[in-house]
């Protein structure tokens, strides 16, 4: 049998963790921490790793192009990294919350794509007219989509720290210019298909994160988890509205009940979060189930 404590620790994220399966295969597993207002909270939700896992590999699905894939035709989406999600190798304790994946050597770029404005992207925009140093046309406001989507990478900060938007010269300064032009070019096709199917299931794709590394061929391969709410901005549809910040798909309750008097949290005081309330445990819980269905049409949970 195999148990975690059989694996070398590489990593940790606030959510996640990195092991040395062997040479060749790592082990990400999703816990079902949380974090909100830079902070990983005491009380995790209940399911978040599977959902946020499942999620992945359904994306790593739709996107296509796995393991032993070729790169050669230029419209095919970059491979990616996933080898199995049901495999003896994945401990117990561990499996439907774990990917069993390739190891690459990781481009130290967090490649973003936006399609609309939020977040550092919006700060930006006020005060520079441009993310990223892409200008942008005047007269946006908080949440308008973008006329086009645009590539906004930025530089994996220090522990603690944010991560701090760059420009794409800085990119190429950094990894060459081809290696740039290629985590460009996949991350945009990659939001492209992604956000398209998301419409498709009445939820918007404002932006997302994505992480890619290089192969012993050399090939770029795409990474990390993928187009899941902790990756991405996920908001629904129906309730779209530009001017006014757009309510969060997943963490809104906790995000709400955190600013909340009741919660008796002061959010720039210094001190770590109170433990959640069961009910916004389990709202949040529903909420993440609630993507997972909408975006695959499955059901909640998946076989295993
Ligand atoms: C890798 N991370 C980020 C994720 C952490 C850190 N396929 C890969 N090969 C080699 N390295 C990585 C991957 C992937 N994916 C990913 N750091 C290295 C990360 C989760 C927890 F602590």
């Amino acid at each position: 049998m195999t148990t975690l404590a059989d694996y070398p620790h590489l990593a940790s994220g606030k959510v996640r963790d990195l092991y040395e399966v062997d040479g060749e295969t790592l082990l990400l597993v999703a816990s079902d921490r949380i974090s909100a207002f830079d902070h990983v909270l005491s009380t995790p939700i209940p399911d978040k790793g599977r959902v946020l896992t499942a999620l992945s590999v359904f994306w790593f699905g739709l996107l296509g192009s796995g393991p032993g894939s070729s790169s050669s035709d230029a419209a095919a989406p970059p491979a990616h990294h996933l080898v199995a999600v049901r495999d003896e190798r994945i401990p117990e304790e561990v499996r439907g919350r774990a990917l069993l994946v390739r190891r690459l050597e990781m481009v130290p770029v967090e490649c973003v794509a936006r399609g609309y404005l939020a977040g550092s992207g919006t700060t930006d925009y006020r005060r520079d007219g441009a993310i990223c140093g892409v200008p942008l046309p005047d007269g946006l406001t908080e949440a308008s989509m973008l006329p086009a989507p645009i590539f906004t990478p930025a530089t994996k900060a220090a522990a603690g720290e944010h991560d701090e938007n760059v420009s794409f010269a800085h990119v190429a300064e950094q990894v060459g210019p081809d290696l740039a032009g290629a985590l460009r070019d996949a991350t945009l096709s990659i939001y492209e298909r992604g956000s398209a199917y998301a419409a498709s299931r009445g939820i918007i794709l404002a932006d997302t994160k994505l992480e890619f590394g290089v192969d012993p061929s050399g090939a770029l391969v795409l990474g990390d988890e993928v187009l899941t709410p902790d990756s991405s901005r996920f908001w629904p549809a129906d309730a779209y509205e530009p001017g006014v910040p757009q309510p969060s798909f997943d963490k809104q309750y906790v995000r709400d009940w955190l600013t909340s008097a009741e919660s008796g949290w002061d959010r720039h005081g210094g001190a770590p979060p109170p433990p959640l309330p069961e009910p916004v445990v389990e709202a949040t819980r529903a909420r993440y189930i609630e993507a997972y269905t909408r975006l695959t049409g499955a059901q909640w949970p998946p076989p295993m």
